[in-house]
């Protein structure tokens, strides 16, 4: 016999997208006991937070955005980052999740005692919770490379994701270290306005070329008046992105497709010299797959250098390459990535003690279909590790966890569990079926990423997005220690 309990109250973690969509799904449900906390001033995160110049999605924007809240406006196939936040401050905006947030309030501690969270803030204040969602993100600690000498560096350093929108490129001396997605975004742009741009290159990478088609006033007028054309071109950017992903998963036709088309790009670069300097050594997409139709048109300007020694050290005035010279500098871009899997809150503690750090040293049972931990009770991360973060949008990933986590409240709502917890074995085993699972993708192919996060696996999604919506469609109870 199930009783009828009260709206379980939910402490989410972090208002950016994912957090966003929790606290707009609970409302849409008429839920509003819970509380966002968000270490920032405004909610957005990942777009709040890189405001370097270039910074876009690489996600189509169609599909870059809430199902139920389309949006007509985009101005372009991957609108830049202040677009998008702008989205996000609007939909906040449209939802009053202002009202529902304690904004530049850092969750410094969680810990399940009696059945509930009980976490600490930076403020000093302590609040329960029934059920806690971690919607911090995979990506929320900014990477800082271990240079020598890079503290001595007499000029401008400004990390990607801690951009000085103050700052004046133009005239300016500027070098930048890393060709990842940030880096490459932010080199036309930097390029155009500084005097001089050297682009420090440890690790070439493939670039897709993905023209940045802008949408006119027309066509935006049309997706207006007919709302199924913004639905359509949102389903033709998913499957496009399917494809991506499925590229990434097996060798086929789609991973074919993909090099050839960073092949071709590749021959954009004139210079014979130039284009053997960018030329990578590793497959497409084994790293995050950059996509790009300005980067190699700005290395080959005349300002622009590419140095491929490596940097040994950081001077006063400049960058020190193994060649020996010095690349003196006014402004050092460092778009050196992140620390993966460093997530919001530093000190989680859950049943019998157990430490998110502890559990996470284990490697065979660190998570729980992406979604919980083993040893964490009514604990939920939006976009854990091993989801599907390189086949598929962040949005569905963050849609499909949200509708998750709301079945479980409605199983405490309905009295039907008070708590649950991952059984170490569920963890285990969806640790050994991943394990099996990477042979023929594209990320072991034989290069270092985030993605491995020094792990011997890559912690991604091995398989079709699809088994992702499938694998958490419904939560399987007998997975979970079950109190009631
Ligand atoms: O960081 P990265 P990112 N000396 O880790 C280099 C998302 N994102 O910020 O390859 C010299 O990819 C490093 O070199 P190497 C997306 O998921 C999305 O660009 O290690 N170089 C590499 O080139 C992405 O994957 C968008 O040899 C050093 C670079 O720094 C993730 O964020 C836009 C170095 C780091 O590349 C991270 O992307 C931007 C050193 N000591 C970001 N240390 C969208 O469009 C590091 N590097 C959605």
């Amino acid at each position: 016999m199930t009783r009828s309990h009260s709206t379980p109250s939910v402490g989410i973690i972090g208002a950016g997208m994912s957090g966003m969509l929790m606290a707009i799904k609970l409302l849409q449900q008429g839920k509003r006991n819970f509380t966002i906390f968000e270490r920032a001033k405004k909610v957005g995160g990942v777009w709040r937070e890189n405001r370097y110049p270039g910074v876009a999605c690489d996600v189509a924007s169609f599909s870059y955005c809430y199902e139920f809240e389309p949006n007509t406006e985009w101005s372009r196939r991957f609108s830049g980052g202040a677009e998008i936040q702008a989205y996000f401050e609007g939909i906040a905006k449209k939802y009053q999740l202002d009202d529902y947030t304690q904004f530049e309030t850092t969750v410094t501690a969680a810990r399940f005692t009696d059945e509930r969270w009980q976490i600490e803030t930076s403020s000093g204040e302590q609040h329960n919770f029934d059920v806690l969602v971690d919607a911090t993100g995979p990506l929320n600690e900014k990477f800082y490379p271990d240079i020598p000498g890079l503290e001595n560096f007499q000029g401008t350093t400004l990390h990607t994701a801690d951009w000085d929108d103050d700052y004046d490129l133009n005239g300016k001396r500027v070098g930048i270290i890393g060709s990842g997605s940030s880096g490459v975004q932010a080199t036309w742009p930097i390029a155009q306005q500084a005097t001089q741009l050297d682009v420090f290159i440890r690790t070439p990478q493939w670039v897709m070329p993905t023209p940045n088609t802008e949408y006119g006033p027309l066509a935006k007028q049309l997706k207006r008046k007919v709302p199924l054309l913004g639905w359509l071109t949102r389903k033709f950017y998913d499957w496009v992105g399917e494809q991506f992903g499925r590229a990434a998963l097996a060798d086929g036709w789609r991973r074919k497709l993909v090099a050839w088309a960073c092949e071709h790009n590749l021959k954009q670069v004139k210079d014979a010299e130039l284009r053997e300097k960018l030329r990578p050594q590793e497959q497409a997409m084994c790293k995050r797959m950059i996509v790009s139709d300005s980067y190699y048109k700005a290395l080959q300007q005349d300002n622009v250098s590419v140095e491929r020694s490596a940097i040994t050290q950081i001077e006063a005035d400049g960058v020190r390459t193994a060649d020996g010279e010095l690349h003196p500098l006014d402004l050092l871009v460092l778009a050196t990535g992140f620390r993966p899997n460093v997530w919001g809150v530093k000190d989680i503690t859950g049943v019998d003690g157990a430490k998110l750090e502890d559990i996470w040293q284990d490697e065979g049972s660190r998570n729980y279909q992406s979604i919980a931990v083993p040893g964490l009770s009514n604990f939920f991360m939006l976009i854990g590790p091993n989801s599907p973060i390189t086949n598929l949008s962040l949005i569905d990933i963050a849609d499909i966890g949200v509708d998750y986590v709301l079945q479980c409240l409605d199983k405490i709502e309905a009295g039907e569990i008070k708590t649950m917890t991952p059984k170490k074995s569920a963890a285990e085993k969806f640790g050994s079926d991943l394990a099996g699972s990477f042979d023929d993708t594209i990320w072991v192919s034989g290069c270092s990423s985030w993605y491995f996060d020094g792990s011997t696996l890559p912690q991604t999604w091995p398989w079709a997005p699809s088994y992702y919506r499938e694998k958490l469609k419904t939560p399987t109870l007998t997975d979970f220690h079950i109190t009631s």
